[in-house]
This record gives structure tokens, C-alpha cells and sequence, in this order.
């Protein structure tokens, strides 16, 4: 509480809450499946959103992978993702022609909160926590040097020439002690293996940047997957304005085990990285509590999410924002 736009995801009315009662509000178009449980506990929620969702086999129709919060601190990230969930439901319920079509072809998947665990301590805790929960050294309790980074723990190059994650356990990359160790790998990639998207839009912050694979190392000669470029647009024209667009490896920094770059092996999907922006110079992972700026950073974002679900049935042929 206190908060005028962030809601953790234990508080009444907070995101688990939402999620369980836009399913039921909305019984022909959602389809709310747990996908797994924390070490606390905590579920971790997957809502696909589709006409008729309930009657038909996941996996159907074409798939949009939204994810959010697999870092902890990233609130932005939920926000911006809460809204997109809520656009395409307003729209369908108004009739809007355009999101109607969308979703008797495409069914769009959204992980609000990848990470529960690690999200809530942020609410309680440690606002600048990032990992999972996973205990560590065994002691019971949270301390410092406990979690592993999700973003770290995807089956594809795990592990990798020991670069881009930590093996020490206080690390903020600390990978875990396997590949797909943690339940929210588990989660995560088990519903990639099963819906294969098409698409993936992995949020995160701060940036503004959105990167796409490869990340495991630079120079990859398939990385130049011309539609990548084409939806993310270029650096004079990105598809998110005031974004940088590139691969993530030469953009960033290089990671091992990292989430797109299992899609993009595993499931073929077309995954991006959005790293969402600060809200105010210099607020880094702090995006401001601020009602105008956080809507600010949806809309910006809103033709290249829905880019995305649009070009789903044809990905060859991508719809681009720009
Ligand atoms: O390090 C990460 O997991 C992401 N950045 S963040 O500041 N949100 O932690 C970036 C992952 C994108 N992939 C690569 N840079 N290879
Ligand atoms: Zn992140």
C-alpha cells in the first residue's frame, strides 16, 4: 500500500487479485493457469487471452508471449504489461474491429509477474531486490546472498564459457546450480515448449532499449534475422520512440542461459528484450510513482506490443510499428 500506481502481488486488490477476477469477468476470452509455485509459494500465473479460450487447446491458434517482472525491481514492467492486458480486453468488450479479429486468430499470453517471490520482497522488504527467493545456503530465512537471477537459468547456453552469469551465489547473475533449477524457468519455459509463440515481448528496465538475440555471445552470424530489425525498427526510426533497437549481445552486454535466446532455439519464436525506460533522468530501476508518467511509458510502448500480436498469423511478414 501507499503507492498511487504500484500494487505488489499479495495485497488485496493487487495483481494476483486482478488476474483471478479479470478470468472471471471475462469467462469466453481468459483463461487463467497456474504454472508453477515458488519456494514461498506463491503461483505464478499465466493468463492466455483469446475468443473462446476456455473451449480451446492451448497452443491453437498462433501465440504472443507478454512476460513481465522476471526482475524483481522492474515494476515498470508489470505496468506497462497490466495495461496492454487491459487495452485488449476494453477494446474487445467495446467492439473495437481491429483487437475482435486479433483475437479470433491469436491468443496472447501474459506472465504479469514471472517472478512473485522475488516481487513481493520488493513491496516489503528490499525495494532494489532483484533474483528469486531460492534460499541459498539452507538457513531458512531470506538474507543478502540468497536468489538466483531468472534471466539467468534458461536451458540455452547455460553456463556458457563462464560469461554473461555468476556462479557465486550473492552475485545479482548468479545462474543457480542447474539449468532450469528454479521454478520460474520451469514456468516460463515450459509454456514456451508448449505454445511455441510466435512472438515474444520480455520487459524489462531500465533502458530504453530493445534487444533481441543472440545473447550469449557477439557476433552471431544468425542474429541477422531480418525481421528482428523490422519490428524493432532502427536507430533512427526504432519502433518504440526514444528507444535504441539492437542485439542484445552487442547493445548490452553479453548473458548466458537468458530467456529469448531459449525461444528463439527452442521454440523459433521471435523474442525481444524491451528494456522500458527510467520515467525521470537518473531514477534508473526507481520509474517515478506517477500516474501520467507511467501511462506515458505504455502508450509509447503500445504500437509495438500490438506490432507484435498483429503479425502473429503472417510472421513472415511482419506488421511493423514503424
Ligand atoms: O541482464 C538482463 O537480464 C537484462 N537487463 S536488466 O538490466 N533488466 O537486468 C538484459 C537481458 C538481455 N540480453 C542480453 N543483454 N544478452
Ligand atoms: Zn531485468
Amino acid at each position: 500500500g501507499g503507492y498511487a500506481v504500484w500494487r505488489s502481488f499479495d495485497q488485496p486488490g493487487g495483481i494476483r487479485d486482478e488476474l483471478y477476477s479479470l478470468a472471471r469477468a471475462n469467462r469466453n476470452l481468459v483463461k487463467l493457469s497456474v504454472l508453477g509455485r515458488t519456494a514461498q509459494g506463491r503461483e505464478i500465473i499465466a493468463l492466455k487471452v483469446t475468443q473462446g479460450a476456455p473451449g480451446l487447446k492451448d497452443g491453437a491458434r498462433p501465440a504472443v508471449l507478454y512476460s513481465s517482472a522476471q526482475h524483481a525491481r522492474e515494476w515498470i514492467s508489470v505496468e506497462v504489461n497490466r495495461r496492454l492486458l487491459r487495452y485488449y480486453l476494453d477494446r474487445f468488450k467495446a467492439d473495437d474491429p481491429q483487437v475482435k479479429d486479433l483475437l479470433k486468430t491469436t491468443e496472447l499470453w501474459f506472465v504479469l509477474v514471472a517472478n512473485p517471490d522475488g516481487y513481493q520482497y520488493t513491496f516489503d522488504t528490499e525495494r532494489l531486490w532483484r533474483k528469486n527467493l531460492r534460499d541459498n545456503d539452507g538457513n531458512g530465512v531470506v538474507n543478502v546472498g540468497d536468489g538466483v537471477d531468472p534471466n539467468r537459468n534458461f536451458d540455452e547456453h547455460f553456463d556458457y564459457d563462464n560469461e554473461g552469469s555468476s556462479t557465486s551465489q550473492a552475485s545479482e547473475t548468479y545462474r543457480g546450480p542447474s539449468a532450469v533449477s528454479e521454478p520460474e524457468t520451469k514456468a516460463m519455459q515450459g509454456l514456451i515448449d508448449r505454445v511455441k509463440p510466435k512472438f515474444q515481448s520480455n520487459m524489462h528496465s531500465y533502458g530504453p532499449l530493445i534487444l533481441y538475440p543472440q545473447g550469449w555471445q557477439t557476433g552471431s552470424p544468425e542474429a541477422d534475422n531480418p525481421i528482428y530489425a523490422a519490428l524493432a525498427g532502427t536507430d533512427a526510426t526504432p519502433a518504440i520512440p526514444g528507444f535504441d533497437p539492437g542485439i542484445s549481445s552487442d547493445e548490452l552486454y553479453v548473458t548466458n542461459g537468458e530467456t529469448t535466446d531459449y525461444a528463439e532455439r527452442a521454440a523459433g519464436t521471435v523474442a525481444f528484450t524491451p528494456e522500458l525506460g527510467e520515467g525521470c533522468e537518473g531514477c534508473g530501476f526507481l520509474f517515478p510513482d506517477d500516474e501520467a508518467l507511467v501511462e506515458a511509458e505504455f502508450q509509447n510502448a503500445l504500437p509495438f506490443s500490438l506490432s507484435l500480436a498483429r503479425s502473429a498469423t503472417d510472421p513472415a511478414n511482419p506488421k511493423s510499428a514503424v
